[in-house]
């Protein structure tokens, strides 16, 4: 069976999006925003970030799924960054992870940053006041100037086929569109026909589930989703004497602009961009205390992203 067969079948077969007209609406409209170079200045890029894991369902009613692992940070501090960087940001992550600006919080801002007053008012705690300024107004400039639209996923499904809505509303803005695919995708699924209704009963010594392997994406966004956009991939593995050369791999198999490779481990200390002809080490500054690897990660793409535009002929 070819590629292509497996991801139509793969479509077909998924349960369809509850919103995607609603979905499409809010991306042409968001893409239109930030392109009209009248009102607030030039078009902008456009980055898709994606970030946190999905699921697989293993019922249709699902009570259970296999996971894959990733918090959102690195989207979600990416994301900051992007936006930093004069980017709009398309933020499709997986609902509950970590939210762009929300990282220097506590688990559980609402209850822990604020305090009742003696008149029964809320204040914003001391320890706090400074952090939470920063979050709500670094929130509010992003969202109220049209930069910033969140899209969130649950399973494998909602994924693939909200990246493909992404992907085919972007083709209009050429080389000025980014992906950047930072999300844990799952590798193996349980096919939408294959999988039974009702929630698996126990009582057997062994759980029979069969899954297979999801097709691969990757080269189908590059080619034929989004030709023009630029498009960097992320590598995670635990082996280290591994990373390298599947990172490669991936580069050449899916024709990705970069492939940011990580170790799980150090993943917030360094990362290393592969591009073919270069392997660039990126280090987190630690003289600095507030500093994350993604500053000057998203500062190397953003400027090879601004090579790749202009020697684009588009
Ligand atoms: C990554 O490698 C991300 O950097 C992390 C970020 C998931 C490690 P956190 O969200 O961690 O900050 O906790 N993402 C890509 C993972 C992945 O599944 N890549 C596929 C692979 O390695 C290729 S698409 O096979």
């Amino acid at each position: 069976e070819t590629l292509e067969a497996q991801i139509k079948a793969f479509f077909d077969s998924a349960p369809p999006l509850h919103s995607s007209d609603e979905i499409t609406q809010k991306l042409n409209q968001f893409i239109r925003h930030n392109s009209s170079s009248s009102g607030n200045g030039e078009a902008r890029r456009i980055v898709c970030v994606t970030s946190g894991g999905t699921t697989a369902p293993l019922e249709q009613r699902c009570v259970r799924y296999v996971d894959n692992f990733s918090s959102g940070h690195r989207g979600a501090t990416s994301t900051e960054y992007f936006l930093k960087a004069g980017y709009a940001v398309i933020f499709l992550h997986r609902r509950g992870s970590f939210q762009p600006f929300c990282r220097s919080l506590p688990d559980d801002p609402l209850l822990e940053c604020f305090e009742p007053t003696n008149d029964s008012n809320i204040q914003v705690r001391k320890a706090y006041s400074e952090s939470v300024k920063r979050a709500i107004l670094d929130h509010h400039t992003a969202v109220a100037g049209g930069h910033l639209l969140k899209l969130p996923f649950s399973t494998i499904f909602e994924y693939l086929q909200m990246l493909q809505i992404i992907a085919m509303s972007m083709r209009c803005i050429g080389p000025r569109a980014m992906f950047y695919l930072a999300a844990a995708v799952s590798d193996y699924y349980v096919p939408w026909k294959d999988m039974v209704e009702h929630k698996i009963q126990s009582g057997s010594h062994l759980l029979d589930v069969k899954l297979v392997q999801v097709p691969k994406m990757l080269s189908v966004l590059r080619i034929d989703w989004a030709p023009l956009a630029f498009c960097i991939s992320f590598k995670l593995e635990t082996d280290s004497s591994i990373l390298l050369n599947k990172a490669n791999a991936a580069l050449e198999k899916y024709k990705m602009h970069a492939v940011v490779a990580n170790e799980l481990s150090t993943r917030k200390e360094q990362v290393v961009v592969t591009t073919g002809v270069e392997k660039i080490t990126v280090r987190r500054d630690n003289s600095e205390s507030a500093n994350d690897v993604e500053n000057p990660l998203i500062k190397l793409l953003s400027e090879r992203h601004a090579t790749y535009i202009e020697n684009s002929s588009w």
